[in-house]
């Protein structure tokens, strides 16, 4: 299991927060995402066989939220 903290931009309230966890936790492989509101970061557990930071940032960017490089 493999473990990546992401920056994530444009989240405002608890319902992004929700919304970009949600789009994690259906990304083949992911097992736990968390998201840090206020630190502007999500926190994600998932099997690098699987799902690849890339599909991650997908995830994060269709859900209508950013993750800057
Ligand atoms: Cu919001």
């Amino acid at each position: 299991m493999s473990q990546i903290t992401l920056p994530v931009e444009g989240m405002t309230c608890n319902h992004c927060k929700i919304a970009v966890e949600k789009a994690l936790l259906k990304v083949p492989g992911v097992s736990r995402a968390e998201v840090d509101l206020a630190g502007q970061k999500a926190s994600v557990d998932y099997d690098a066989a699987k799902a690849s930071r890339d599909q991650l940032v997908k995830a994060v960017t269709d859900a209508g939220y950013s993750v800057p490089a």
